[in-house]
């Protein structure tokens, strides 16, 4: 089967995948939208959006790639069944959320947040030290992301927790499962990560119910989707001192307005949505490795179960 492909991205992501997928399928044919002579032709699309009305547009559409890890920009439950959604697997992606996840925690682990600021009032003041395995890192999501994530925080030496929909057993990692394990979780946690997808069951999730769970002192980190955390409930948890620091670098509207009370607030670290960037090198191929395994009829890797939503 020769695929036909839409492509609607930067130029230069796209000329790098173009490359890398007439490499591996020299039969493929390449458009970049919204050029495309034949649309009844299209067999997929490779988009962080569609392009409005994609499903008119493009009538024999049989695949639909993100550009990303996460698919809730595409709304998966709106994507006939007939559609395969698939979402971008890259072990380049994963590596960038260890070391984003692993320097936020050694920012809050090492006390750089009040460093920072004592050293606006010249003080020099030294603290204590709390040793790694003093420290228990809970994550919400062990997929792809969230297991790699764990796994280097515990052979590093920090107690670590993980929280899933499905229960597993992965080494040196203590897991939990449902409501009553994230419960558990929460109460023996000192900074929280939410590695989630954006479902319908982690919109928000992050509330004042959840935050009034840890204990007094803990911390967040964000790097999930922005909607999974009540913003005002945040706020209000650092400004009571129950939550001690955020470090968030996703939002319900990004770019985050600058309006924002997370701009200014002297508890919270804001980074533009950079903890895992999706790269032109690499993620070309791992697109062309999906389309040899869909030509070969196997399963492609990130396949996205569209009831589940991830
Ligand atoms: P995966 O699909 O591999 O993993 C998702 C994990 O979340 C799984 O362990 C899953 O449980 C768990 N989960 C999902 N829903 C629930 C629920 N309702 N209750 C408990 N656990 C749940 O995703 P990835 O690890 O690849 O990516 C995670 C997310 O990270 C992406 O969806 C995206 O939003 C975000 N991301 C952010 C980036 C950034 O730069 N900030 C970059 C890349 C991704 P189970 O294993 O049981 O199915
Ligand atoms: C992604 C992201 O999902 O950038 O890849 O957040």
């Amino acid at each position: 089967m020769a695929f036909n492909l839409v492509y609607k991205g930067p130029q230069l992501r796209g000329e790098c995948w173009q490359q890398a997928v007439a490499e591996a399928l020299p039969d493929a044919n390449w458009f970049t939208w919204p050029d495309v002579p034949a649309p009844e032709d299209v067999d997929a699309i490779i988009a962080w959006t569609l392009p409005d009305k994609a499903l008119k547009t493009f009538p024999n559409l049989k695949a639909i790639f993100s550009v990303g890890a996460g698919v809730d920009q595409l709304q998966p439950d709106t994507i006939p069944d007939s559609i395969k959604l698939v979402r971008l697997i890259d072990p380049s992606l994963t590596q960038q959320m260890q070391t984003y996840v692993l320097s936020s925690v050694m920012m809050i682990h090492r006390d750089h947040f009040l460093y920072q600021a004592q050293k606006a009032q010249k003080n020099w003041q030294q603290h204590k030290v709390a040793l790694p395995h003093e420290c228990s890192v809970s994550i919400l999501g062990l997929g792809e992301l969230g297991k790699a994530v764990a796994e280097q925080l515990s052979m590093l030496g920090f107690t670590v927790n993980g929280w899933s929909r499905s229960a597993k057993q992965i080494n040196g990692i203590s897991a939990f499962h449902g409501p009553q394990g994230l419960s558990d979780m929460l109460a023996t946690t000192d900074i929280l990560v939410s590695l989630l997808p954006l479902t319908e069951e982690t919109r928000g999730m992050i509330s004042a119910d959840t935050l009034a769970k840890l204990p007094k002192g803990a911390s967040v980190i964000n790097a999930g989707r922005g909607e999974q955390i009540i913003d005002e409930d945040l706020l209000a948890a650092l400004d009571s001192g129950h939550i001690q620091y955020a470090i968030l670098d996703v939002f319900k509207d990004e770019p985050l307005p600058e309006s924002h009370p997370y701009w200014t607030h002297p508890s919270v670290h804001v980074t533009p949505h950079i903890a895992s960037i999706t790269r032109n090198d690499t993620a070309g191929h791992r697109l062309a490795e999906n389309l040899l395994r869909w030509q070969r009829g196997e399963r492609m890797t990130g396949e996205v179960d569209k009831t589940r939503g991830y």
